[in-house]
């Protein structure tokens, strides 16, 4: 079972494959920064998902390292994996490969490289290492699934492992509580996870808790303010725009694409 697995790759063992997989490749990317560099244009943060419990099938038989390095070519900043295996049919041998392929190409072409997000229901610490290990410059953190204690925790771990996490919200509450445990880039998802709804208001309604406390979002914010879910094209990311939002996380619609320059056009 996957408890008895994961025991088989020791944490000190993890420890030591980050160190030889940053040996490699480098230290991973900030998110934050890699947000702000995009100023001031909207970063696109373009997922690779195969399939979603909302929407069954998507993509199956699609290969991570090819979708990554189109999505890379038509200039997304981050490019999110899913590799959670059973609802999301993701690995993280999938995420790896995104981040060995994008990089190489990134650096034959002298281009800066896409940050690459861990997109999975990050509970433990020992899921914050495994993702470092397989090239994730950052993951997401959930509100809505952790105690505050473990989010604490968990953001604590990935600063102290050189990750800013993605911190996703969906409530006012939630954003209450991502705002207070210090969170720099936070991610608004449009989806409510309980009843797979889309709110597409909900970015917008979420930042007054922000704009209430005197903190500002934006490319030079005191935090990157992210939309995640629903986006279908460029309208959507007007109106995010419009609202100070420096991120949009595009999933199924890339997926679906014919052209995902096209889709990713903002
Ligand atoms: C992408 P969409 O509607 O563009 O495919 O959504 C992304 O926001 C969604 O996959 C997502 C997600 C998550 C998946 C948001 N939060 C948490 C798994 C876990």
């Amino acid at each position: 079972d996957v408890e008895e697995a994961r025991h088989l790759v020791s944490e000190a063992t993890l420890l030591s494959q980050i160190a030889s997989f940053d040996a490699q490749h480098g230290a991973p990317l900030d998110l934050y920064e890699r947000i702000a560099q995009t100023e001031p244009q909207m970063a696109i943060a373009a997922e690779f998902k195969r399939a979603s419990p909302s929407k069954g099938d998507i993509a199956p038989g699609m290969v991570a390292a090819e979708q990554g390095l189109l999505y890379a070519s038509v200039g997304a900043a981050v490019l999110s994996v899913l590799t959670e295996p059973f609802w999301f049919k993701g690995t993280v041998q999938d995420m790896r490969e995104v981040r060995e392929a994008t990089q190489a190409q990134a650096e034959a072409s002298r281009a800066s490289r896409p940050a690459v997000l861990r997109k999975d229901f990050v509970v433990d610490e020992y899921m914050v290492l495994e993702a470092r290990a397989n090239g994730a410059d950052t993951v997401l953190l959930i509100v809505a699934i952790l105690e505050v204690d473990q989010l604490k925790r968990l953001m604590a771990c990935c600063r102290a492992h050189g990750i800013e996490p993605l911190v996703e919200v969906h409530t006012d509450a939630e954003m209450e509580v991502a705002l207070d445990a210090g969170a720099r880039v936070i991610g608004v998802n449009s989806r409510n996870l309980h009843t797979f709804k889309l709110d597409m208001e909900a970015t917008q309604r979420v930042s007054r808790i922000a704009a209430a406390r005197g903190i500002r979002w934006g490319h030079r914010g005191d935090i990157q303010l992210a939309a995640l879910s629903g986006i279908t094209g460029p309208a959507e990311v007007d109106a995010f725009r419009a609202a100070g939002v420096s991120m949009v996380l595009v999933g199924e619609t890339l997926m679906r694409a014919a052209d995902p320059r096209e889709a990713i056009r903002t």
